[in-house]
């Protein structure tokens, strides 16, 4: 069982094995590349920057025995990672348990392999990708990132993954495609939540196509640079920064490019509540609580919600002429 106090709040195996986080080779390619998708923290002054090159992460089954690495003890605002064993085992996972310290023991069989991501729908050409296809053919990358869940609380996450875009950039979405829906796999027999009926399952989300291209969207494969837990959502989950948790899912086996707004879980179950955006904003509350602050996990004080989560800057773009009050 997870217990957070103070003297968690500094991780402390946190080892940096340069080792496994091979920089990639300097090619023009790969800095315009980076200069392309502004990871916050990176400062772009005047054009192509040679360093820090983006590197390229392997995740084979087997460092799931490894310690826990990153690259950096903080996010770019200064803010230190959660630990590992706390990302690991304060979830929601509702296909498991709607208690959050239950899910990791409860998932802990739950077989990952074989597993394949089925894309399609609206576009030119239709993909079913194996787990391990995905983790060579995309460049995997760290992304340390906050996940604010719209409960009001936070951690910060050293993530492994690659950008949305690079998958969607292979799969060739048609004119047509505006949107993307995410289909979590259903597997009752090995899913005790799924036995119930608190959700419609299978858990869906969707982004708009934009959102979806957005340099800062990415599927996460690992975090800590070993393979994601099944409790984080593992083979591979979705993780949309900007946004409250809940549009982040998990286990993730089908992607569907369509042309209508798709209705995600969290709507079908109580749309006034979880709108299809879910944009982190602080100044618009949750029916049933506020949203101006939010509680840091292994922090003692509340601390206030940034907009857009802290990714203002990347994403504000995104909603120009909406009314944000308007989209929850
Ligand atoms: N399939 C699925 N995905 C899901 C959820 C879920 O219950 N089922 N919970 C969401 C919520 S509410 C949050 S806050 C994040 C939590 O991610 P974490 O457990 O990796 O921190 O996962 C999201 N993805
Ligand atoms: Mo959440």
């Amino acid at each position: 069982m997870v217990k957070l106090s103070r003297d968690e709040i500094t991780p402390e195996h946190i080892y940096l094995n340069r080792r496994k986080f091979m920089v990639g080779i300097g090619s023009a390619a790969g800095a315009l590349a980076l200069a392309a998708c502004a990871v916050p923290g990176v400062q772009q002054a005047g054009g192509i920057q040679a360093a820090p090159a983006a590197p390229a992460i392997e995740l084979p089954e087997a460092l799931a025995n490894a310690e826990p690495t990153a690259s950096a003890l903080t996010d770019e605002l200064g803010d230190s990672l959660n630990e590992y064993d706390v990302i690991a085992g304060y979830n929601n996972y509702y296909e498991f348990s709607m208690d959050k310290e239950a899910v990791a023991k409860l998932s802990q069989n739950f077989a990952t392999r074989p597993w394949e991501v089925k894309v399609g729908g609206l576009v030119e050409n239709p993909t079913t990708y194996s787990i391990d296809d995905i983790l060579t053919r995309f460049t995997q990358e760290e992304r340390i990132y906050r996940l604010r869940c719209v409960e009001a609380w936070s951690m910060v996450i050293p993530w492994v993954g690659f950008p949305i875009a690079a998958l969607l950039e292979e799969v060739k979405p048609t004119a047509e495609a505006k949107y993307v829906k995410f289909t979590t796999v259903y597997r009752p027999e090995a899913m005790p939540g799924q036995q119930r009926s608190t959700l419609n399952w299978p858990y869906v989300e969707g982004l708009r196509l934009d959102e979806a291209m957005n340099p800062l969207a990415i599927f996460a494969t690992g975090m800590y640079g070993k393979p994601l837990t099944v409790s984080n959502g593992a083979p591979i989950r979705l993780v949309v920064p900007w946004k409250y948790g809940f549009k982040s899912i998990k286990s993730i086996v089908d992607i569907e490019l369509v042309e209508e707004e798709p209705v995600s879980a969290w709507m079908a179950a109580a749309a006034y509540e979880y709108g299809f955006y879910a944009n982190v904003n602080p100044e618009v509350d949750h029916p049933r609580w506020s949203q101006a602050t939010e509680r840091r996990i292994g922090e003692n004080q509340r601390r206030e919600t940034l907009m857009f989560n802290g990714y203002e800057d990347e994403v504000a773009h995104l909603y120009e002429g909406m009314d944000l009050s308007l989209y929850y």
